[in-house]
Protein backbone atom coordinates (compact mmCIF):
# COMPACT_ATOMS: atom_id res chain seq x y z
CA UNK A 1 0.00 0.00 0.00
CA UNK A 2 0.82 3.67 -0.41
CA UNK A 3 1.69 4.04 3.50
CA UNK A 4 4.06 1.56 3.66
CA UNK A 5 5.64 3.20 0.79
CA UNK A 6 6.25 6.12 2.40
CA UNK A 7 7.28 4.18 5.45
CA UNK A 8 10.03 2.14 3.22
CA UNK A 9 10.99 5.27 1.81
CA UNK A 10 11.87 6.92 4.89
CA UNK A 11 13.80 3.50 5.70
CA UNK A 12 15.94 4.38 3.18
CA UNK A 13 15.02 1.58 1.04
CA UNK A 14 15.43 1.19 -2.64
CA UNK A 15 11.76 0.64 -3.48
CA UNK A 16 12.14 -0.67 -7.46
CA UNK A 17 14.50 -3.53 -6.10
CA UNK A 18 11.61 -4.38 -3.27
CA UNK A 19 9.23 -4.51 -5.36
CA UNK A 20 11.25 -6.78 -7.13
CA UNK A 21 11.98 -8.91 -4.69
CA UNK A 22 8.22 -8.97 -2.69
CA UNK A 23 7.09 -9.62 -6.11
CA UNK A 24 8.23 -13.20 -6.20
CA UNK A 25 6.99 -13.98 -2.97
CA UNK A 26 3.12 -14.35 -2.96
CA UNK A 27 3.64 -16.77 -5.66
CA UNK A 28 6.59 -18.96 -3.75
CA UNK A 29 4.21 -18.84 -0.63
CA UNK A 30 1.23 -20.04 -2.37
CA UNK A 31 3.05 -23.26 -3.85
CA UNK A 32 4.84 -24.24 -0.69
CA UNK A 33 2.14 -23.69 1.75
CA UNK A 34 -1.38 -22.67 0.38
CA UNK A 35 -1.77 -26.75 -1.14
CA UNK A 36 -1.14 -28.25 2.00
CA UNK A 37 -3.91 -30.16 2.32
CA UNK A 38 -6.13 -30.26 6.15
CA UNK A 39 -3.62 -27.38 7.74
CA UNK A 40 -4.40 -26.20 10.95
CA UNK A 41 -7.03 -23.14 11.10
CA UNK A 42 -4.33 -21.72 13.66
CA UNK A 43 -1.92 -21.28 10.74
CA UNK A 44 -4.12 -18.12 9.35
CA UNK A 45 -2.26 -16.37 12.37
CA UNK A 46 1.13 -16.65 11.11
CA UNK A 47 0.45 -16.86 7.51
CA UNK A 48 -0.64 -13.03 7.83
CA UNK A 49 2.30 -12.50 9.94
CA UNK A 50 4.32 -13.30 7.04
CA UNK A 51 2.51 -11.77 4.61
CA UNK A 52 3.25 -8.31 7.40
CA UNK A 53 6.28 -9.01 7.72
CA UNK A 54 7.55 -5.80 5.73
CA UNK A 55 4.54 -4.08 6.32
CA UNK A 56 2.29 -4.28 9.58
CA UNK A 57 4.80 -5.61 11.79
CA UNK A 58 7.69 -3.10 10.54
CA UNK A 59 5.14 -0.28 11.22
CA UNK A 60 4.45 -1.74 14.80
CA UNK A 61 7.84 -1.53 15.75
CA UNK A 62 8.88 1.95 14.12
CA UNK A 63 6.17 3.10 16.23
CA UNK A 64 7.60 1.75 19.36
CA UNK A 65 10.85 2.98 18.45
CA UNK A 66 9.28 6.26 18.08
CA UNK A 67 8.97 5.99 21.80
CA UNK A 68 12.80 5.12 22.59
CA UNK A 69 12.78 1.52 22.57
CA UNK A 70 15.77 0.28 20.88
CA UNK A 71 15.53 -2.29 17.64
CA UNK A 72 18.63 -4.43 17.69
CA UNK A 73 19.66 -7.07 15.24
CA UNK A 74 20.93 -11.02 15.70
CA UNK A 75 22.03 -13.37 14.16
CA UNK A 76 22.93 -16.56 16.37
CA UNK A 77 20.89 -18.27 18.67
CA UNK A 78 23.63 -17.51 21.65
CA UNK A 79 22.75 -13.99 21.33
CA UNK A 80 20.91 -13.69 25.14
CA UNK A 81 17.73 -11.95 23.82
CA UNK A 82 16.34 -11.42 27.21
CA UNK A 83 19.41 -8.80 27.67
CA UNK A 84 17.72 -6.56 24.80
CA UNK A 85 13.77 -7.76 26.18
CA UNK A 86 15.60 -5.46 29.86
CA UNK A 87 16.04 -2.53 28.12
CA UNK A 88 12.40 -2.97 26.59
CA UNK A 89 14.58 -3.22 23.23
CA UNK A 90 12.98 -5.25 19.93
CA UNK A 91 15.36 -7.96 19.10
CA UNK A 92 15.35 -9.29 15.31
CA UNK A 93 16.84 -12.14 14.23
CA UNK A 94 18.38 -11.27 10.61
CA UNK A 95 19.93 -14.57 9.00
CA UNK A 96 18.72 -14.16 5.48
CA UNK A 97 17.64 -17.18 3.34
CA UNK A 98 17.23 -15.62 0.19
CA UNK A 99 18.77 -16.33 -2.98
CA UNK A 100 17.52 -12.80 -4.33
CA UNK A 101 20.27 -11.13 -2.15
CA UNK A 102 22.97 -13.75 -3.07
CA UNK A 103 24.43 -12.09 -6.22
CA UNK A 104 24.94 -8.77 -4.17
CA UNK A 105 26.39 -10.22 -0.73
CA UNK A 106 29.31 -11.84 -3.14
CA UNK A 107 30.10 -8.34 -4.65
CA UNK A 108 32.21 -7.92 -1.11
CA UNK A 109 32.51 -11.65 0.14
CA UNK A 110 34.15 -15.04 -1.69
CA UNK A 111 31.53 -16.92 -4.10
CA UNK A 112 32.86 -19.78 -1.83
CA UNK A 113 31.42 -18.91 1.49
CA UNK A 114 28.21 -20.24 2.94
CA UNK A 115 24.41 -18.47 1.46
CA UNK A 116 23.39 -17.75 4.88
CA UNK A 117 26.06 -15.14 5.01
CA UNK A 118 26.69 -13.56 1.32
CA UNK A 119 22.28 -13.69 1.77
CA UNK A 120 22.24 -10.94 4.57
CA UNK A 121 25.26 -8.92 3.73
CA UNK A 122 23.14 -8.65 0.28
CA UNK A 123 19.89 -7.71 2.49
CA UNK A 124 21.75 -4.58 3.81
CA UNK A 125 23.72 -3.86 0.81
CA UNK A 126 20.14 -4.09 -1.51
CA UNK A 127 18.41 -2.07 0.86
CA UNK A 128 15.15 -4.27 0.45
CA UNK A 129 15.54 -5.35 4.23
CA UNK A 130 13.07 -2.75 6.06
CA UNK A 131 14.58 -4.77 9.44
CA UNK A 132 17.95 -4.50 8.65
CA UNK A 133 16.93 -0.54 7.92
CA UNK A 134 15.07 -0.30 11.39
CA UNK A 135 18.16 -1.66 13.53
CA UNK A 136 19.95 0.83 16.13
CA UNK A 137 22.68 -1.69 15.79
CA UNK A 138 23.20 -5.44 15.54
CA UNK A 139 25.02 -8.12 17.69
CA UNK A 140 27.34 -10.33 16.16
CA UNK A 141 28.93 -13.30 17.36
CA UNK A 142 32.92 -15.47 16.43
CA UNK A 143 30.95 -18.56 15.61
CA UNK A 144 32.63 -19.96 12.01
CA UNK A 145 35.12 -17.92 10.05
CA UNK A 146 32.74 -16.90 8.06
CA UNK A 147 30.25 -14.84 10.34
CA UNK A 148 33.52 -13.59 12.28
CA UNK A 149 34.91 -11.96 9.49
CA UNK A 150 31.98 -10.58 7.74
CA UNK A 151 31.15 -8.25 10.86
CA UNK A 152 34.18 -6.23 10.11
CA UNK A 153 32.98 -5.27 6.85
CA UNK A 154 28.79 -5.44 7.85
CA UNK A 155 30.50 -2.94 10.72
CA UNK A 156 31.08 -0.28 8.07
CA UNK A 157 27.49 -0.05 7.22
CA UNK A 158 25.69 -1.02 10.71
CA UNK A 159 27.39 -0.38 14.07
CA UNK A 160 27.86 -4.32 14.73
CA UNK A 161 29.11 -5.18 18.08
CA UNK A 162 30.95 -9.12 18.55
CA UNK A 163 30.99 -10.96 21.38
CA UNK A 164 33.34 -13.35 21.63
CA UNK A 165 31.53 -16.97 21.69
CA UNK A 166 34.07 -19.50 23.24
CA UNK A 167 35.12 -23.31 21.20
CA UNK A 168 34.92 -25.81 23.88
CA UNK A 169 32.63 -26.51 27.33
CA UNK A 170 34.94 -26.51 29.95
CA UNK A 171 34.76 -24.44 33.13
CA UNK A 172 37.39 -21.74 31.46
CA UNK A 173 35.12 -21.30 28.78
CA UNK A 174 32.13 -21.05 31.00
CA UNK A 175 33.89 -18.27 33.03
CA UNK A 176 34.98 -16.65 29.00
CA UNK A 177 31.38 -16.53 28.38
CA UNK A 178 30.14 -15.39 31.07
CA UNK A 179 32.58 -12.29 30.90
CA UNK A 180 31.14 -11.66 27.72
CA UNK A 181 27.36 -11.93 28.64
CA UNK A 182 28.41 -9.50 31.23
CA UNK A 183 30.38 -7.10 28.48
CA UNK A 184 26.77 -7.34 26.15
CA UNK A 185 24.55 -6.36 28.87
CA UNK A 186 27.21 -3.12 29.45
CA UNK A 187 27.21 -2.14 25.65
CA UNK A 188 23.43 -2.74 25.77
CA UNK A 189 23.40 -0.06 28.85
CA UNK A 190 25.72 2.16 27.26
CA UNK A 191 23.52 2.09 23.79
CA UNK A 192 20.16 2.38 24.92
CA UNK A 193 20.83 4.88 27.89
CA UNK A 194 19.44 2.47 30.65
CA UNK A 195 20.69 0.65 33.33
CA UNK A 196 19.76 -3.44 33.68
CA UNK A 197 17.82 -3.67 36.67
CA UNK A 198 16.99 -7.49 38.13
CA UNK A 199 13.22 -7.23 37.88
CA UNK A 200 13.23 -6.19 34.14
CA UNK A 201 16.18 -8.50 33.53
CA UNK A 202 13.45 -11.40 35.63
CA UNK A 203 10.90 -10.55 33.22
CA UNK A 204 12.90 -10.54 30.06
CA UNK A 205 13.87 -13.96 30.84
CA UNK A 206 10.64 -14.53 31.91
CA UNK A 207 9.32 -13.65 28.32
CA UNK A 208 11.92 -15.51 26.87
CA UNK A 209 10.96 -18.92 28.35
CA UNK A 210 7.46 -18.61 27.80
CA UNK A 211 8.78 -18.70 24.42
CA UNK A 212 10.41 -21.42 24.50
CA UNK A 213 7.83 -23.63 26.40
CA UNK A 214 5.29 -22.80 23.48
CA UNK A 215 7.48 -23.99 20.95
CA UNK A 216 8.44 -26.75 23.13
CA UNK A 217 4.71 -27.63 23.27
CA UNK A 218 4.55 -26.98 19.44
CA UNK A 219 7.61 -29.84 18.66
CA UNK A 220 5.88 -32.34 21.12
CA UNK A 221 2.59 -32.73 19.27
CA UNK A 222 4.74 -33.49 16.03
CA UNK A 223 5.55 -36.69 17.94
CA UNK A 224 1.97 -37.57 17.15
CA UNK A 225 1.17 -40.32 14.47
CA UNK A 226 -0.34 -38.89 12.23
CA UNK A 227 1.58 -36.01 12.60
CA UNK A 228 -0.80 -32.73 13.63
CA UNK A 229 1.57 -30.41 11.17
CA UNK A 230 3.36 -30.71 8.11
CA UNK A 231 6.91 -29.97 9.27
CA UNK A 232 7.02 -26.74 6.69
CA UNK A 233 4.24 -25.07 8.79
CA UNK A 234 6.08 -25.68 12.31
CA UNK A 235 9.70 -24.16 10.14
CA UNK A 236 7.59 -21.32 9.07
CA UNK A 237 6.37 -20.40 12.90
CA UNK A 238 10.29 -20.96 13.84
CA UNK A 239 11.75 -18.34 11.06
CA UNK A 240 8.69 -15.66 12.61
CA UNK A 241 9.91 -16.42 16.15
CA UNK A 242 12.75 -13.88 15.28
CA UNK A 243 10.85 -11.59 13.88
CA UNK A 244 7.06 -11.16 15.67
CA UNK A 245 6.41 -10.11 18.77
CA UNK A 246 7.35 -12.39 21.27
CA UNK A 247 4.02 -12.16 23.85
CA UNK A 248 1.22 -12.46 20.86
CA UNK A 249 3.99 -15.10 19.17
CA UNK A 250 3.81 -16.70 22.37
CA UNK A 251 -0.15 -16.68 23.24
CA UNK A 252 -0.39 -17.68 18.84
CA UNK A 253 1.61 -20.78 19.45
CA UNK A 254 -0.36 -21.58 21.90
CA UNK A 255 -3.87 -21.37 20.64
CA UNK A 256 -2.20 -23.65 17.75
CA UNK A 257 -1.22 -25.99 20.21
CA UNK A 258 -4.72 -26.05 21.42
CA UNK A 259 -5.99 -26.97 18.19
CA UNK A 260 -3.32 -29.83 17.39
CA UNK A 261 -3.68 -31.37 20.59
CA UNK A 262 -7.33 -31.56 20.22
CA UNK A 263 -6.34 -33.29 16.14
CA UNK A 264 -4.29 -35.98 18.05
CA UNK A 265 -6.90 -36.78 20.72
CA UNK A 266 -8.77 -37.20 17.04
CA UNK A 267 -6.37 -39.18 15.41
CA UNK A 268 -6.28 -36.76 13.05
CA UNK A 269 -3.33 -35.53 11.02
CA UNK A 270 -1.59 -34.06 7.99
CA UNK A 271 -0.26 -37.11 6.98
CA UNK A 272 -1.75 -40.80 6.63
CA UNK A 273 -0.20 -42.51 9.84
CA UNK A 274 2.39 -44.71 8.81
CA UNK A 275 3.50 -41.72 6.06
CA UNK A 276 7.45 -42.04 6.39
CA UNK A 277 8.47 -39.76 9.13
CA UNK A 278 11.82 -37.78 9.24
CA UNK A 279 14.12 -35.71 11.19
CA UNK A 280 16.25 -33.04 10.11
CA UNK A 281 19.39 -31.84 11.50
CA UNK A 282 22.08 -29.24 10.41
CA UNK A 283 22.27 -25.79 9.38
CA UNK A 284 19.32 -23.33 10.24
CA UNK A 285 17.05 -22.33 7.49
CA UNK A 286 16.55 -18.91 7.86
CA UNK A 287 13.70 -17.56 6.10
CA UNK A 288 11.99 -17.36 3.22
CA UNK A 289 13.93 -21.09 2.42
CA UNK A 290 11.59 -23.40 2.49
CA UNK A 291 13.39 -25.71 -0.33
CA UNK A 292 14.44 -28.58 1.79
CA UNK A 293 10.96 -29.36 3.32
CA UNK A 294 8.94 -28.82 0.44
CA UNK A 295 10.91 -31.26 -1.47
CA UNK A 296 10.63 -33.88 0.98
CA UNK A 297 7.21 -33.35 2.05
CA UNK A 298 6.38 -33.11 -1.74
CA UNK A 299 8.33 -36.74 -2.10
CA UNK A 300 5.45 -38.40 0.11
CA UNK A 301 7.44 -38.30 3.88
CA UNK A 302 6.55 -35.76 7.17
CA UNK A 303 9.52 -33.94 8.50
CA UNK A 304 8.90 -33.92 12.44
CA UNK A 305 11.52 -31.99 13.98
CA UNK A 306 14.49 -30.06 13.59
CA UNK A 307 17.79 -30.24 15.35
CA UNK A 308 18.96 -26.52 13.84
CA UNK A 309 18.88 -23.22 15.36
CA UNK A 310 15.29 -22.63 13.18
CA UNK A 311 14.45 -25.58 15.47
CA UNK A 312 15.40 -27.08 18.46
CA UNK A 313 18.40 -25.68 19.28
CA UNK A 314 16.56 -22.12 19.19
CA UNK A 315 14.12 -22.98 22.14
CA UNK A 316 15.78 -26.25 24.02
CA UNK A 317 16.48 -25.81 27.75
CA UNK A 318 15.23 -23.26 30.07
CA UNK A 319 17.10 -20.25 32.00
CA UNK A 320 16.60 -20.84 36.18
CA UNK A 321 13.98 -17.97 37.69
CA UNK A 322 15.81 -18.31 40.46
CA UNK A 323 17.85 -15.58 40.20
CA UNK A 324 17.73 -12.64 42.56
CA UNK A 325 20.32 -9.86 41.29
CA UNK A 326 21.61 -9.06 37.86
CA UNK A 327 25.13 -11.12 38.58
CA UNK A 328 22.81 -14.28 39.26
CA UNK A 329 20.83 -14.03 35.96
CA UNK A 330 23.87 -13.21 34.21
CA UNK A 331 25.48 -16.55 35.30
CA UNK A 332 21.71 -18.68 34.31
CA UNK A 333 21.80 -16.67 31.18
CA UNK A 334 25.38 -18.08 30.07
CA UNK A 335 24.29 -21.82 31.80
CA UNK A 336 21.79 -22.21 29.49
CA UNK A 337 23.78 -21.12 26.32
CA UNK A 338 26.25 -23.21 27.10
CA UNK A 339 23.96 -26.54 26.63
CA UNK A 340 23.80 -25.38 22.98
CA UNK A 341 25.18 -28.18 20.59
CA UNK A 342 26.58 -26.08 17.95
CA UNK A 343 29.28 -27.55 15.41
CA UNK A 344 31.06 -24.57 15.89
CA UNK A 345 32.40 -26.23 19.28
CA UNK A 346 35.17 -28.79 19.50
CA UNK A 347 34.56 -31.44 20.48
CA UNK A 348 30.31 -31.41 20.57
CA UNK A 349 29.43 -35.07 21.17
CA UNK A 350 26.10 -33.84 23.33
CA UNK A 351 24.95 -33.24 19.35
CA UNK A 352 25.13 -36.49 18.37
CA UNK A 353 22.94 -37.39 21.82
CA UNK A 354 20.30 -35.04 21.16
CA UNK A 355 19.67 -36.35 17.83
CA UNK A 356 19.19 -39.45 18.58
CA UNK A 357 16.82 -38.49 21.64
CA UNK A 358 14.98 -36.06 19.38
CA UNK A 359 14.36 -38.97 16.47
CA UNK A 360 13.26 -41.53 18.99
CA UNK A 361 11.32 -39.34 20.67
CA UNK A 362 9.78 -38.10 17.18
CA UNK A 363 9.50 -41.74 16.33
CA UNK A 364 11.62 -41.05 13.27
CA UNK A 365 12.36 -43.24 10.59
CA UNK A 366 14.94 -41.83 9.25
CA UNK A 367 17.26 -38.74 9.23
CA UNK A 368 18.25 -36.02 6.60
CA UNK A 369 21.94 -34.55 7.63
CA UNK A 370 21.60 -31.09 6.11
CA UNK A 371 24.11 -27.80 5.58
CA UNK A 372 24.37 -25.42 3.91
CA UNK A 373 26.98 -25.59 1.21
CA UNK A 374 30.59 -24.20 2.39
CA UNK A 375 29.43 -24.32 5.78
CA UNK A 376 32.61 -26.08 7.67
CA UNK A 377 31.31 -26.74 10.95
CA UNK A 378 28.56 -28.31 9.99
CA UNK A 379 29.88 -30.82 7.17
CA UNK A 380 33.08 -31.66 9.13
CA UNK A 381 30.99 -32.51 11.91
CA UNK A 382 28.53 -34.61 9.66
CA UNK A 383 30.86 -37.45 9.14
CA UNK A 384 30.67 -38.20 13.22
CA UNK A 385 27.08 -37.67 13.51
CA UNK A 386 26.32 -39.98 10.56
CA UNK A 387 28.11 -42.75 12.15
CA UNK A 388 26.90 -42.34 14.97
CA UNK A 389 23.40 -42.65 13.74
CA UNK A 390 23.99 -45.94 11.25
CA UNK A 391 25.51 -47.26 14.64
CA UNK A 392 22.34 -46.60 16.30
CA UNK A 393 20.34 -47.94 13.42
CA UNK A 394 19.13 -45.16 11.79
CA UNK A 395 19.01 -44.69 8.24
CA UNK A 396 20.61 -41.06 7.32
CA UNK A 397 20.59 -39.33 4.66
CA UNK A 398 23.27 -36.16 3.89
CA UNK A 399 22.59 -33.24 1.61
CA UNK A 400 24.16 -30.25 1.04
CA UNK A 401 22.40 -27.26 -1.03
CA UNK A 402 22.52 -23.36 -1.33
CA UNK A 403 19.59 -20.88 -2.03
CA UNK A 404 19.12 -21.49 -5.92
CA UNK A 405 16.92 -23.86 -7.35
CA UNK A 406 19.15 -25.20 -9.35
CA UNK A 407 19.86 -28.69 -7.83
CA UNK A 408 15.96 -29.15 -6.92
CA UNK A 409 15.51 -32.33 -8.94
CA UNK A 410 18.94 -33.62 -7.95
CA UNK A 411 17.98 -33.61 -4.02
CA UNK A 412 14.44 -35.02 -5.02
CA UNK A 413 16.24 -37.92 -6.81
CA UNK A 414 18.25 -38.60 -3.41
CA UNK A 415 15.26 -37.98 -1.36
CA UNK A 416 12.94 -40.47 -3.36
CA UNK A 417 15.62 -42.89 -3.55
CA UNK A 418 16.15 -42.39 0.51
CA UNK A 419 12.38 -43.07 0.97
CA UNK A 420 12.30 -46.47 -1.15
CA UNK A 421 15.20 -47.39 1.12
CA UNK A 422 13.57 -46.55 4.81
S1 LIG B 1 24.46 -21.54 17.23
S2 LIG B 1 24.32 -22.86 13.92
S3 LIG B 1 22.90 -19.68 14.75
S4 LIG B 1 26.45 -20.17 14.69
S5 LIG B 1 26.74 -18.93 9.06
S6 LIG B 1 27.82 -21.88 10.90
S7 LIG B 1 25.47 -22.16 8.23
S8 LIG B 1 28.89 -21.29 7.56
S9 LIG B 1 24.58 -20.27 11.44
FE1 LIG B 1 24.60 -20.69 13.57
FE2 LIG B 1 24.73 -19.70 16.04
FE3 LIG B 1 25.74 -22.09 15.48
FE4 LIG B 1 23.16 -21.73 15.45
FE5 LIG B 1 27.57 -22.61 8.82
FE6 LIG B 1 26.77 -20.50 7.49
FE7 LIG B 1 28.50 -20.24 9.50
FE8 LIG B 1 26.03 -20.84 10.02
Amino acid sequence: SDAYREMWRALDMDLEKHDVFLGGLPGAFSEVFLQQENRPAGMAYFDNALAEAHGGRIKEILEQKKTGRPVVGTFCVFVPEELIFAVDGISIGLCGGAQFTVPTGEQVLPRNLCPLIKSFMGFKLDRICPYFQAVDFLIGETTCDGKKKTWEILNEYVPTYVMELPQKKTEADLTLWEGEINRLKEEIERRSGQAIMAEKLAAGIKRANARRTALARLYRARQADPAPISGKDALLISQLAFFDDPERFTSQVNSLCDELEERIARGEGVAWKGTPRLLVTGTPMALPYWKLHHLVETAGAVIVGEETCTGTRYFAGQVAEDGRSVDEHLKNLARRLMAINCACFTPNKERVEDILRLAREAKADGVIYFSLQFCQPFSVEGRLVEKALQEAGLPVLRLESDYSEEDAAQLKTRIDAFLEMI
